[in-house]
């Protein structure tokens, strides 16, 4: 299997380059930032829940996350492999992510970190708030992200950097142009 996750900042672009991987090594994307605005539409208990921490900005607790992925790792039988999109995002979550892999013989192959800087980061996510009204696209709860993102999630960056798969991408420029980056690091994994 090709087990990859897509790290970065909110705003950095992972959607839309796991969306590129999906298409093009036919891997499975499991994006934590979805599964919990479905739950939310849907009206279930654990969105109700997810919902109070999402719109202040902040992170939903470790064990929520963890049991939603465990789940779904579980169901997915004969497949390429996954892209993690959204998650890990603490260093719990990693050590779980790892742990649940090893369940199944499967391992972590590459982190690919897409680097933006900041202001280009709040500018992306204000024109997406205009555009698809996404409730914690707004200038407030933007920066509270971002605040948990330097606490909580870049230190997953020297977690995967001590184990020699973080893979640094310069996340501005076209959608193509970042993707051929990626490409260019996945394909040798791939050889
Ligand atoms: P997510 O849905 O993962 O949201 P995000 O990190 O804010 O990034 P997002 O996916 O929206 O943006 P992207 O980088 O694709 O999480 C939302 C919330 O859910 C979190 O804040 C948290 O509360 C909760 N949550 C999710 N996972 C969790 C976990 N593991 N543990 C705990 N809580 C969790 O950026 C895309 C934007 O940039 C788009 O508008 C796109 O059009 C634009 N863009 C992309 N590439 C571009 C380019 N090259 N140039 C210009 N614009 C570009």
């Amino acid at each position: 299997m090709l087990n990859i996750v897509i790290f970065g900042a909110p705003g950095s672009g992972k959607g839309t380059q796991s969306a590129k991987l999906v298409e093009k090594y036919g891997l499975k994307h499991l994006s934590t930032g979805e599964i919990l605005r479905d739950e939310i539409k849907a009206g279930t208990e654990l969105g109700r829940l997810a919902d109070t921490y999402m719109s202040r900005g902040e992170l939903v607790p470790d064990e929520l996350v963890i049991d939603i992925l465990e789940g779904l790792i579980g169901k997915n039988g004969h497949i390429k492999g996954f892209v993690f999109d959204g998650f890990p995002r603490t260093l719990a979550q990693g050590e779980a992510l790892g742990k649940m892999l090893q369940k199944h013989g499967e391992d972590v192959h590459a982190v690919v970190n897409l680097e933006v800087d900041e202001k280009e980061l709040i500018d992306r996510l204000l024109k997406r708030g205009e555009i698809s009204g996404r409730k914690d696209d707004n200038r407030e709860t933007i920066e509270s992200r971002l605040k948990v993102y330097h606490t909580q999630t870049a230190p997953l960056k020297e977690f995967y950097r001590a184990r020699g798969i973080l893979k640094k991408i310069e996340g501005v420029g076209s959608v193509d142009e970042i993707f051929r980056s990626i490409e260019k690091e996945i394909d040798t994994l791939v050889k």
